[in-house]
C-alpha cells in the first residue's frame, strides 16, 4: 500500500488531483483543512501489479524468474566484454555478497568511467568504487526542530525498541528536548516492562495501545512532549491491525515519520522482503542496526542500493546512551569491502 498526502484548494480538486495521480482506487484516510486555508488530504492505494517486481503467483513467478535468468546471463556476456578486470571486479563484489544485479550495474557504471588498464589498478578502484557508493547511496538526518513523532518499523529481534531508546535518549540528553515513548507493541511478553525500564532510566513517560481503541489516548501525550517516539511489533503490517493502527498515527500525528530497521543479520530475500512490506508506507530512511554484529555487509548494501530509500543512522551495540551514530558510508564500503 502506497500512502501519499496531497494539498490544494477544495477538496473536490486535492480528489481530482489524487485519482489522476493514483488511480480510481484510492481510499481516503483522513481530510482535513490546515490553518492556512488549504486542504490535506492523505490517500492510500495499492501499487499496481507490475510494479510489484515479482511477487505473482504460479506461472506468472515461473516467468518472472527465468527472465530474471536470461537477464543475469545477459549480463554476464556483458561484463566479459568488459574486459578481464572487470569480470574480476564483478566475481569479487558478488563473493562480497552483492547480488549480479548490483555487481553489474556498479562494473558497469565503474568501466564508462575508466580506461581497461585502470580497472587492474587497486587504488583507482578503490577510488571508484568509494565514488560509487557516496553517489548512489543518500543519507538524511531526520531529527529536527520542530515536533517530530517518529515511528520505528521492522522485524521481531531486529532492534527497534532499543534504537528508540537510543533515539529517545539523544533527544532527551543531547538536544534537551521533552520526550514521550508509545507503543503499539502490546502483545510482546515483557515488552511493557521493557518499555518501563526505558522510561525509568530515560526519565521520560511511557504509554502503550494495546488495541486500536486505545490509540487516541495513548497519543494524547503527543501533545506534552517535542519528540514522540513510537514502538511497533515486528511481524509486518498485517498482525493485529497494525496498518489501521499507524494510519490512526499518521491521522492523530500528521509529521509522523517512518523509519524501517535492516540488519545485516538477515539474509538478502529476508532485508527485501521487508523493504517490500515496510515501503507501502512512505518510509522516511533505513536504519542500518546491529552493523557491530556481522562484518559481513554485502547484502544489506545490495539491499541499500536496489531501493532508492536514503539511511539515516546505524546502531552498534546494546548501549543506550551511545550506540547509534549518523551512517558512514565510507565504513560500511570498508566493512563490505574487507568482509
Ligand atoms: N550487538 C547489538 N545488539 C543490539 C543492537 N540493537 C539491539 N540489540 C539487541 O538485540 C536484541 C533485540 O533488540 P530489541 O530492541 O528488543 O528488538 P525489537 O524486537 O526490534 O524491539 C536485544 O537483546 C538488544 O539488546 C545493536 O546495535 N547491536
Ligand atoms: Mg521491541
Amino acid at each position: 500500500m502506497v500512502v501519499k498526502k496531497l494539498f490544494g484548494n477544495t477538496m473536490k480538486e486535492v480528489l481530482r488531483q489524487a485519482k489522476a495521480e493514483l488511480g480510481e482506487d484510492v481510499v481516503i484516510l483522513s481530510q482535513k483543512r490546515l490553518a492556512g486555508g488549504e486542504m490535506e488530504l492523505t490517500v492510500a492505494v495499492d501499487p499496481p501489479l507490475e510494479a510489484r517486481g515479482c511477487d505473482a503467483n504460479g506461472l506468472e513467478n515461473e516467468l518472472c524468474e527465468i527472465k530474471k535468468m536470461l537477464l543475469s546471463l545477459v549480463e554476464e556476456r556483458e561484463v566479459m566484454g568488459l574486459g578481464k578486470a572487470a569480470l574480476f571486479l564483478y566475481q569479487e563484489l558478488k563473493e562480497k555478497g552483492l547480488s549480479e544485479k548490483v555487481a553489474y550495474q556498479i562494473v558497469r557504471d565503474l568501466a564508462q568511467g575508466m580506461g581497461p588498464e585502470d580497472l587492474l589498478k587497486k587504488e583507482v578502484l578503490q577510488k571508484e568504487l568509494r565514488r560509487f557508493f557516496f553517489s548512489r547511496i543518500e543519507t538524511t538526518e531526520p531529527l529536527a526542530d520542530e515536533k517530530m513523532c517518529i515511528g520505528l518499523l521492522g522485524r521481531t529481534g531486529v532492534g527497534k525498541t532499543t534504537t528508540l531508546a537510543k533515539l529517545a535518549s539523544i533527544e532527551r540528553f543531547h538536544r534537551k528536548r521533552r520526550v514521550g515513548l508509545v507503543s503499539l507493541d502490546g502483545e510482546k511478553v515483557g515488552s511493557s516492562e521493557e518499555l518501563q525500564r526505558i522510561g525509568k532510566i530515560l526519565d521520560i513517560p511511557v504509554a502503550i495501545a494495546y488495541e486500536r481503541s486505545e490509540v487516541p489516548k495513548v497519543f494524547e501525550l503527543g501533545a506534552r512532549v517535542d519528540t514522540l517516539l513510537v514502538d511497533t511489533p515486528g511481524k509486518g503490517l498485517g498482525e493485529k491491525g497494525l496498518r489501521e493502527k499507524l494510519f490512526d498515527v499518521m491521522t492523530l500525528c500528521p509529521h509522523a515519520q517512518f523509519h524501517l530497521l535492516l540488519s545485516p543479520h538477515y539474509r538478502r530475500d529476508v532485508l527485501l522482503q521487508d523493504l517490500e512490506e515496510y515501503s507501502r508506507l512512505s518510509l522516511k530512511s533505513l536504519i542500518l542496526a546491529k552493523v557491530d554484529e556481522s562484518r559481513r555487509v554485502g547484502s544489506l548494501m545490495d539491499a541499500v542500493l536496489s531501493h532508492p530509500i536514503p539511511l539515516s543512522w546505524m546502531t552498534t551495540g546494546q548501549d543506550i546512551l551511545h550506540d547509534i551514530l549518523p551512517v558512514n558510508k565510507g565504513m560500511l564500503l570498508d566493512m563490505m569491502m574487507e568482509a
